[in-house]
């Protein structure tokens, strides 16, 4: 940033000050608008998709303000294609997708944790040539409590221009996505996305509705101090987990061990925390689960696409989370994922290649 040469100290103070604080003025539409140049050819319609999701993002955490106060907290009582007990904000939030990118101009076909099969949107094409893959509301066991919830998407192009997508093109690789990113609702509402040029964190300012940018170009700490896993699992874990667990709470000074447990339930928390500060999130094969409990398509890919962008890594504990062959659309798939260094040490052990 250039600073002016003024001889008047006050004026020089507020000069800088103007400067500085004009970055934070800087919305979402602006920025994402500035920075387009993935989508030329859609002429910016990668832009005010994500301005879409921001606007999904701000209903849900409205939903989420007052779920204490109307009833929506508890179940529906239904159980969804994962075999979990559907929470009624989970549903609100699935339906909070379809209600916005039922007339969206840039989405012609949608696939949520929440639906078993996708819901194709013909009306939407042939201008619309997205695909939107989310999981609506991550966290869900947090709902009742008032901890920290998030909101997972990926954004993958329609293969065909000349013909709608068919349900089998939503089964995409995490390499061919061309957005990806995640909103948390903590303290205060976040939207964080990639469009493979850098991780950038935007922050709600609810007192004008706009999303303002307040973390530009993140990156994730080579190496961190905490670890973020669910150790009640621990007697399930591979041997090589297990081993790698038990070296990150030995003491050592040296390699700032032991580190320190951070879980909060919500996944994107968990790994917003990561980004921040680094460090490692782990949710491992276990012996009668190998693929474990996330979901390929719409957690650990977007995900790991942000993390990797940020300078980390993201790996099953045999492969890089972004190479896994996608077959099936609510496919799981084990995930370790956050600072390099730690996810290098943590599939180094998971392999057999270290043992302390
Ligand atoms: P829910 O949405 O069912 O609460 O699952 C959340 C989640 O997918 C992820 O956000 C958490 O990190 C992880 O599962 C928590 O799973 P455990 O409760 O088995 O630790």
């Amino acid at each position: 940033m250039r600073k002016a040469t003024v001889r008047c100290p006050a004026l020089l103070k507020t000069v800088i000050l103007t400067s500085t604080m004009s970055q934070f003025l800087l919305t979402l539409s602006r920025f994402t608008a500035q920075k387009q140049t993935v989508d030329h050819e859609a002429g910016g319609g990668l832009a005010r998709l994500l301005g879409q999701i921001g606007l999904v993002g701000k209903r849900i955490a409205q939903d989420l303000r007052r779920a204490g106060l109307i009833d929506i907290l508890g179940t529906t009582g239904e159980v969804n294609v994962q075999g979990e007990t559907v929470k009624k904000l989970d549903e609100i939030a699935n339906e909070t997708f379809l209600k916005v990118f039922h007339q969206s101009e840039h989405v012609c076909a949608l696939a949520s944790e929440e639906m078993e099969k996708p819901v194709l949107l013909p009306e939407n094409w042939p201008q619309a040539q997205y695909m939107l893959l989310f999981d609506p509301l991550d966290g869900s066991s947090n709902t009742d409590c008032n901890m920290p919830l998030g909101t997972i998407f990926s954004v993958v192009k329609s293969k065909h221009k000349d013909q709608m997508p068919t349900m089998d093109d939503l089964v995409c690789n995490g390499s061919e996505q061309v957005a990806a990113g995640y909103l948390l609702y903590g303290a205060s509402t976040m939207l964080v996305y990639t469009i493979g040029q850098g991780v950038h964190g935007f922050t709600l300012d609810p007192g004008i509705g706009e999303y303002l940018l307040s973390h530009e170009q993140i990156r994730i700490p080579d190496r961190g101090k905490i670890y973020a896993v669910n150790e009640g699992n621990y007697h399930q874990w591979p041997e090589g987990t297990k081993k790698y667990f038990d070296y990150l709470k030995m003491k050592d000074s040296a390699t700032g061990r032991p580190y320190r447990g951070r879980y909060s339930g919500c996944l994107v928390a968990d790994v917003h925390r990561i980004l921040i500060g680094g460090g490692i999130y782990l949710y491992p094969g276990e012996l009668d689960k190998p693929e474990g409990k996330l979901r390929l398509l719409y957690e650990a890919n977007p995900l790991a696409w942000i993390v990797e962008q940020a300078g980390g890594k993201a790996s099953t504990g045999a492969m890089r989370i972004l190479d896994v062959e996608a077959k099936q659309l609510h496919q799981r798939v084990p995930l370790i994922i956050g600072s390099a260094n730690d996810v290098r040490d943590a599939v180094a052990f998971n392999q057999g290649r270290r043992e302390s």
